[in-house]
């Protein structure tokens, strides 16, 4: 593996990666001994100064939200892990904890003592049955190490950690969704504000954050603020996990600072999976993000550079799709997607998914009209900024960019009378 910054996945590779062992051969739970002689309100300004933003997505400042809780009450406030990886594309998280699950522990140990909590819950992705197992394994090996438990260390600080699956909905990757999944009810997305870090889980003051953030905490706290600052972009700081899949020669995960580009990535990955085929469109972090083509090869990959270039960062799930694919195939099976996975709670992406989807499916075989372009691009905004929350506005991503930059492929269906690819070419959709 060829990586440009091998901190979360320095020991991917090693025998046994997972265990306590070989994280404590690789400075593990070092951060966390270090943290316990910390006042807590200096790590929250450590993680401020540091320059980490959220990895799930939306690239909020983490020591930002923990310094929105407010002053303690005396009742219990929590620390609640996104570990619900779903959107189309991402595959960071996952193999993050299945190789080296302690980096995420000794994050969720050191961040629940900055921020006062006493008891943790990592949220995670319901279908993912081995990864529920590592992880508990790896819960049971810190409590077994004094690492988690009462009074850890002789330090006074108390830490339970629950590890929790959820039934494999997409929406509870939604954070207020996922706090009512976790309290037992039918996930769906709450109003905000009251924003999680004032009421969230149990209406208690609770900080949530996506596995990699916090994962990032123990080598933020080893090497230093500066450290991390001095990686990535002057607002785009430090390093993160790209996931390249699809036409590529060596899909994977890849660290490297924030800002890289996909030119660089894809040398990396050994270049496009058939070296004679194109690069024709890929999505800069999951399928939620506007589409970008061969043009923004060289955009950095930063929070503001992609956005300048239309699109979102999001989940850096570079997904590459070569010359062969057809963009309206694709754009119909991720409609499908966000179709299944509406929740049903807001009118325009219940109602709005469906008819897109309707829309997609028939002009992808062939049927339809021009019109139907146009009242697609009418449907996405009646969603965009009307939904409940994200995943309408995601729904409308890769319908309204494939328009933007391949509307002629949409119209190619019309005159052909269905797709004009070969798709036995294709070996994504077919
Ligand atoms: C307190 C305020 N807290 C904002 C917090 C808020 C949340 C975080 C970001 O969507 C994106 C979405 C997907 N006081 C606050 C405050 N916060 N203002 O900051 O909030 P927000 O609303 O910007 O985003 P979000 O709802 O968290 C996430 C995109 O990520 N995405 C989806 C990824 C899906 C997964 C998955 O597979 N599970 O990660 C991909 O691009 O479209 O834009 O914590 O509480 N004033």
């Amino acid at each position: 593996m060829t990586n440009l910054t091998p901190i979360l996945t320095k020991f991917w590779d090693d025998p046994q990666s997972w265990t306590l062992e070989t994280y404590r051969r690789n400075d593990g739970w070092k951060a966390f001994d270090k943290a316990l002689k910390m006042e807590p309100a200096a790590l929250v300004q450590m993680t401020k100064d540091s320059g980490l933003r959220g990895r799930g997505g939306a690239g909020f400042p983490t020591g930002m939200k923990w310094g929105f809780l407010p002053p303690p009450d005396g009742g219990p406030r929590y620390l609640v892990v996104n570990a619900d990886e779903s959107e189309p594309g991402t595959c960071k998280d996952i193999p993050l904890m299945m190789a080296a699950p302690q980096f995420l522990i000794e994050g969720v140990a050191i961040t629940s003592y900055a921020i006062g909590c006493n008891h943790a819950f990592i949220y995670l992705r319901g279908e993912v049955v081995h990864v529920y197992r590592r992880l508990l394994r790896a819960v049971e090996e810190a409590y077994a190490a004094g690492l988690l438990g009462k009074n850890i260390m002789g330090s006074g600080f108390d830490l339970e950690v629950t590890v929790h699956a959820g039934a494999g909905a997409y929406i509870c990757g939604e954070e207020t969704a996922l706090l009512d999944s976790l309290e037992g009810r039918r996930g769906q997305p709450r109003l905000k504000p009251p924003f999680p870090a004032v009421a969230g889980l149990y209406a208690r003051p609770t900080v949530v954050n996506n596995v990699e953030s916090i994962a990032s905490v123990p080598p933020i706290l080893l090497h230093g603020a500066d450290w991390f600052a001095d990686m990535g972009t002057e607002k785009s700081q430090g390093f993160g996990i790209f996931s390249l899949s699809g036409h590529v020669k060596n899909p994977g995960q890849y660290e490297a600072p924030l800002g890289i580009t996909l030119r660089e990535l894809l040398d990396m990955a050994g270049g496009m999976r058939d070296p004679q085929k194109k690069l024709k469109f890929w999505t800069p972090g999951g399928s939620s993000t506007p589409l970008f083509t061969d043009e923004h090869l060289d955009v950095p990959l930063d929070f503001e550079s992609v956005g300048a270039a239309g699109s979102m960062l999001g989940t850096r799930a570079l997904q590459i799709f070569d010359e062969t694919t057809c963009v309206v195939r694709a754009v119909d099976r991720w409609t499908e997607f966000y179709k299944h996975e509406s929740c049903g709670k807001c009118t325009p992406c219940r109602e709005g998914t469906w008819w897109l989807k309707q829309i997609t499916g028939r002009l992808e075989n062939g049927q339809g009209s021009e019109e139907d372009l146009e009242k697609l691009l009418d449907i996405c905004d009646n969603i965009l900024g009307r939904a409940f929350c994200a995943l309408g506005d995601g729904a409308t991503s890769p319908i309204t960019s494939s328009i933007q930059y391949f509307r002629e492929e949409y119209i190619a269906h019309l005159t052909n009378g269905g797709c004009p690819f070969d798709r036995d070419a294709s070996s994504l959709f077919a």
